[in-house]
């Protein structure tokens, strides 16, 4: 189906296409025709510019050298606003990654004390394999007990005073020594946050490269510390994920079905979602108000947590939260934290969709509140989809459109499965590396951003590295782009260049690896570590590389300073507020590889960005000898 161009260049997904069309047709604003209002965006905000640090303020910094301020009011020049700004995004960023960690041990911490809801200890050989690389001692122990101890040492990883972070030793050697000498190596993940808000306050740190170190060191605490704890905890409690087939775009969604998204990030709150929606007697009351049965997707990171462990379908990526709720089939909107539009609201309003939040940290106009604990988690989920259920009834059979876009994928490649897909050991996946078959390995993550044509950041980016042979990982909203155009599935090995195509095939795996959500970054890590330490070298010497096509969270900036901090080249397809910075611009793109031994590029056309990768895989492997 074609419409006009309007509707056509906002995104690639036909499904959007349908949905734009339909919203249209509704007079029902989204998030584009907001973006469009808001043109032109605020030039001083794009570069980093304006400071309300204080209220003398709020000042901004002309971008002319010969006319307007070129200092604030206390004297901040654009460099040292610039600095600050750009590492108060990287605290938000590292918060929220982090306190999603935290949630996550505190819900361990329960279940081992037995004071939880519904919760139980999935992955006992995780769990040990955890408790070994904190010194816990697992002989003779029930897992309770191991948990409890476990869940008190992450626990205390974020509040504590002197590092190290257990989860940082990961990192090789070398890459630590360098954290080391240049003062970067966190303490605790907390402190690390705290100091950013301390040294970003009025008349403190004015040296825009050590405010810039300060991020970098918060960034680590994140990827390296929140998140890796969110992701090893949530293995422990729900399941290390493993290869599972399922189904992506909005297509998912069904019209004789009670539907219900789960929306958000923190598997905490979803687990139990999709517990509940098992729950017969939930079952029957669906069945009894003329629905086939009880229908569970996902959305955004929530969803590619449930896609990862359960084969749960994902609904779609951050662009497409209203588009299903313009679908008019969508019972309840089911959200915690992160990534949720305060839009919801008004739009169920216009059809019968019940949006529910749950978390006491996140409220929205427009929803009702139904605050979920983990205390008593089934027992609440339950409550949150008996309401869905309920709401079945005032579903307007006129008002549903769902388009029937959806394509399968093959998900779930923790670094476990990998390991398995491999046969036990990273031999096979570095042999491949040497021979050239494999050049070189992406991570490709992050949002969706109204400034990027819908999608076509990620596919476009992504579809052009595997043809050179470059294997792709991903998470976050990328992954959700890739599984709706079917380079999730092992077929797609046919679009790859013949040295990839060659081990996808011998491998059975898709040349694009769905490793979960953002928090999940964190496995891409431990892969990267895993493998420089298998080679004896640090990880700014391995044939890698990141990008973040489409990105727009305050997330997305900590996760591509750890990234970066963590040696491997990034590539960033919408531009920083930062270019008001020639200092700070010119310390994350060039200083940086002096520092950590990688950098920041800017690129928002996605087949040159997927080039500057491939030349920074290349000249990787040149220096490598390989
Ligand atoms: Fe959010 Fe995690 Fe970005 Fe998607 S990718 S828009 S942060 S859901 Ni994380
Ligand atoms: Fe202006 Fe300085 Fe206050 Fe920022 S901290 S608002 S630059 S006076």
């Amino acid at each position: 189906m074609a419409f006009d161009d309007k509707i056509m260049e906002k995104s690639i997904d036909p499904a959007v296409h349908q949905m734009l069309d339909r919203a249209e047709q509704l007079g029902l604003e989204t998030v584009w025709d907001r973006y469009e209002k808001m043109l032109p965006e605020c030039g001083f905000g794009e570069l980093g510019v304006c400071c309300r640090n204080c209220n003398m303020g709020p000042c901004r910094i002309s971008p002319f050298e010969d006319d307007g301020p070129q200092r604030g009011i206390c004297g901040a020049t654009a460099d040292i606003i610039v600095a600050r700004n750009l590492i108060r995004m990287i605290a938000g960023g590292a918060a929220a990654h982090s306190d999603h960690g935290r949630d996550l041990a505190h819900t361990l911490l329960l279940t081992a004390e037995g004071k939880s809801g519904g919760y139980e200890i999935k992955d006992e050989a995780k769990l040990a394999a955890l408790a070994a690389e904190y010194g816990i001692a697992t002989d003779q122990r029930s897992k309770e007990a191991i948990a409890e101890d476990l869940a008190k040492a992450v626990y205390a990883e974020f509040g504590k005073q002197e590092g190290p972070l257990q989860f940082t030793r990961r990192a090789p050697q070398k890459r630590v020594a360098q954290w080391q000498k240049m003062g970067i190596d966190p303490r605790g993940i907390d402190r690390e946050i705290v100091e950013i808000m301390h040294r970003t306050h009025i008349g403190v740190d004015n040296d825009p490269v050590n405010l810039i170190l300060q991020g970098l060191k918060a960034s680590i605490a994140d990827g390296w510390g929140g998140s890796m704890v969110a992701t090893e905890i949530s293995d422990v409690l729900f399941g290390t994920p493993m290869p599972v087939k399922s189904e992506a775009n909005l297509g998912v969604l069904k019209e004789d079905h009670v539907n219900i998204i789960a929306h958000g990030h923190e598997p905490v709150l979803s687990e139990m979602i999709l517990a509940a929606a098992g729950d017969p007697s939930l079952v029957a009351n669906a069945k009894a108000a003329g629905a086939k049965g009880i229908n569970v997707v996902g959305m955004c990171c929530t969803g590619n947590e449930i896609v990862m462990r359960h084969g749960i379908p994902l609904a779609g990526n951050f662009m497409q939260q209203e588009l299903a709720i313009i679908t008019g089939a969508v019972d309840a909107m089911i959200v915690d934290v992160q990534c949720i539009m305060p839009a919801l609201g008004d739009l169920c309003e216009c059809f019968h969709t019940r949006f529910i939040s749950t978390s006491p940290k996140a409220k929205f106009p427009g929803a009702v509140h139904m605050q979920f604990s983990e205390e008593s988690a089934l027992a609440i989920a339950k409550e949150i989809v008996g309401s869905a259920v309920e709401n079945y009834a005032h579903r307007v059979p006129e008002k549903v459109f769902i388009p029937a876009d959806k394509t399968a994928c093959m998900v779930g490649f923790s670094t476990e499965a990998i390991l398995k897909a491999l046969g036990g050991s990273l031999d096979p996946l570095l042999d491949a590396i040497k021979s050239g078959a494999v050049r070189g390995i992406a991570g490709v993550v992050g949002c969706n951003n109204p400034k990027i044509k819908h999608d076509e950041g990620h596919v476009g980016l992504v579809r052009h590295l595997i043809e050179n042979n470059v294997l792709v990982v991903t998470t976050g909203c990328n992954a959700i782009a890739c599984a709706k155009v079917g380079l999730m599935l092992p077929e797609a090995a046919d679009d790859a260049g013949d040295g990839l195509k060659g081990v996808c095939k011998a491998l059975g795996i898709p040349p694009v690896l769905h490793m979960g959500s953002c928090v999940d970054i964190s496995r891409i890590l431990s892969v990267c570590a895993a493998v420089a330490n298998a080679l004896g070298v640090d990880i700014c010497d391995l044939p890698v590389a990141g990008a973040a096509p489409e990105w727009m969270s305050e997330k997305a900036v900590s996760i591509g300073a750890y990234v970066v901090s963590s040696g491997i080249f990034t590539v960033l397809g919408t531009v920083p507020p930062v270019l008001g910075s020639p200092v700070v611009t010119e310390v994350l793109t060039q200083a940086a590889n002096d520092v950590v031994g990688a950098a920041f590029a800017v690129e928002t056309d996605p087949v040159k960005a997927a080039g500057l990768m491939i030349d920074n895989i290349d000249k990787k492997r040149q220096a490598l000898g390989i």
